[in-house]
């Protein structure tokens, strides 16, 4: 028998016990437009929306992509309806999400997504565009100027493809309005996500106008740390889900049980009460931020190209390997942890507690996932902490094993001589730097380092960095990765 489609008319008879939206969703307006409506928005902040709608129902989110429709197209018979599905050893626990009012998508309803984001209503506009989405230098944190999609939104402010470009345009029809802005709040995983994003917003304003980049100076983007694993959802996801709740769900989430979110707490046009709902709003959110980029992502893409290397699939089965797991243990208490400065956090406790959420066996997380756009991730990830210690004399051999796996990773051959699919939005121009090196470690150092875009230009002539991750390669293309790993570890 096939299962009825998950909606607002069938809700009432999931299986009962399911958990579903406890306020009453006609009753929900919309006061958010959130951009990049992924996996990682539906898993994490809409969940905290979905907790405060019973007492103010005036947060509702409305939902954009501004690259694919399939988020649309899988909700839209859903009533934007979707479960949560989170997992640990103990099981699969699901619960249906009401917050999503509905979704937009930008190609073919761009003009009634401006004309949304212009509505006073809306106050808050938040973002999980992935890192690429901000169209900027991540070595620098600038507005990348040459950007196809930044050169469209010039020529054409009132069609624009971009994050920045729409939320521009959106603001520009706000002052010509005399209506107040809302509020940028970033959930990506930028450092101060919220000063980079001004950054790039403000830049782009007044590259249009001047007026309107004044204008946009006097807009608030606080920065938020975010933090949720959450794997893509899979077919069998789709199928497990549809049993447990007694309805097809087209897009379920995959999720684990932990959940967190910092907010620097600078809303002028009002917010709602997210600190009910277990976020923590605090006024300066950058140690935060750093804790986690450079504890958690750092361990994540560290483990994502040795572990892809070595032939593992899932980081579960990457915290299987006991040299990889010294090599992690060792990557946070001797190289990230001394350049934090995080009073009254007990950091080791906290390092415990990744390589518990690493572990959890029932979270299919894969390598390959986390691998993806590196040259967006490893500035945050890895090379700040490295230039901290750089400059500090200390050693940076685990640190520097992430970056030459990295570098092995995207010439797009795997150990065994299979392709790689490497997915990053300088994969053609990396995989053109690996075929002219071929397996000459110095060589595809060169070449890769002198992305400036991703490495700066201190690093390139840095001959610490330099030795260390040449080293690292050499012994990857020699000996592989499981053998790098367990050297490089003791
Ligand atoms: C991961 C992150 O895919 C990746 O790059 O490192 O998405 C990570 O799972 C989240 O930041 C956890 O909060």
């Amino acid at each position: 028998m096939t299962s009825p489609r998950l909606s607002q008319s069938t809700l009432a008879n999931l299986t009962s016990g399911i958990a579903v939206p406890a306020y009453d969703r006609a009753k929900v307006t919309p006061g958010i437009v959130h951009l990049g409506i992924g996996a990682f928005h539906r898993a994490h902040m809409a969940v905290y929306v979905d907790d405060l709608l019973g007492s103010d129902p005036s947060w509702g989110i409305v939902g954009a992509s501004l690259r694919r429709p399939d988020t649309k197209a899988a909700l839209e018979p859903q009533d934007g309806l979707y479960t949560i599905a989170v997992r640990d050893a103990g099981g699969t626990h699901p619960r249906v999400i009401g917050s999503i009012l509905s979704v937009m998508d930008a190609n073919t309803q761009r003009e009634a997504l401006l004309t949304l984001m212009a509505d006073p209503a809306i106050r808050i506009v938040s973002l999980t565009v992935t890192e690429k989405g901000y169209c900027h230098d991540p070595a620098t944190g600038e507005l990348d100027q040459r950007h196809a999609d930044i050169v469209h939104d010039l020529a054409n402010p009132g069609t624009p493809k971009s994050a920045p470009g729409m939320l521009v345009e959106a603001l520009a029809r706000r002052m010509a309005a005399g209506v107040a802005p809302f509020t940028v709040m970033s959930c990506d995983n930028l450092p101060n996500n919220g000063e980079t994003a001004k950054r790039i917003v403000t830049k782009f304003a007044a590259l249009r106008d001047a007026a309107l980049g004044e204008w946009v100076e006097t807009v608030a983007f606080p920065s938020t740390m975010v933090d949720r694993i959450v794997p893509s959802t899979t077919d069998a996801d789709r199928t497990e889900v549809t049993g447990l709740i007694g309805a097809e769900d087209a897009w379920p989430i995959m999720t684990e049980p932990f959940t967190q979110w910092v907010i620097e707490d600078h809303f002028p046009s009002g917010r709602p009460a997210f600190e009910t709902v277990g976020a923590q709003l605090v006024k300066d959110v950058e140690p935060f931020e750093h804790m986690k980029l450079r504890m958690l992502n750092g361990s994540h893409s560290t483990m994502a190209y040795t572990g892809y290397l070595g032939g593992y699939e899932y980081i579960a089965e990457v915290m299987g390997d006991a040299a990889y797991v010294k090599l992690i243990h060792g990557l946070m208490t001797e190289e990230a942890m001394p350049t934090l400065d995080m009073p009254g956090v007990d950091l080791g406790a906290y390092r415990d507690q990744l390589l518990e959420r690493f572990r959890n066996p029932a979270l299919k997380h894969r390598t390959w996932q986390i691998a993806m756009d590196g040259s967006q991730k490893l500035p945050q990830r890895l090379l700040g902490t490295i230039r901290d210690r750089l400059k500090a004399g200390q050693g940076i051999e685990r640190l520097a094993l992430g970056v030459a796996a990295w570098m092995r990773y995207v010439t797009g051959v795997a150990e065994d001589g299979s392709e790689i699919d490497v997915r990053d939005p300088h994969a053609l121009k990396m995989m053109a730097i690996a075929a002219d090196a071929g397996d000459d470690a110095e060589a595809l150092f060169e070449g890769l380092v002198g992305l400036s875009e991703v490495f700066g230009s201190d690093l390139a002539d840095n001959s610490v960095f330099r030795t260390a991750v040449v080293g690292h390669l050499e012994s990857l293309f020699d000996e592989g990765a499981r053998a790098t790993v367990a050297k490089v570890a003791q």
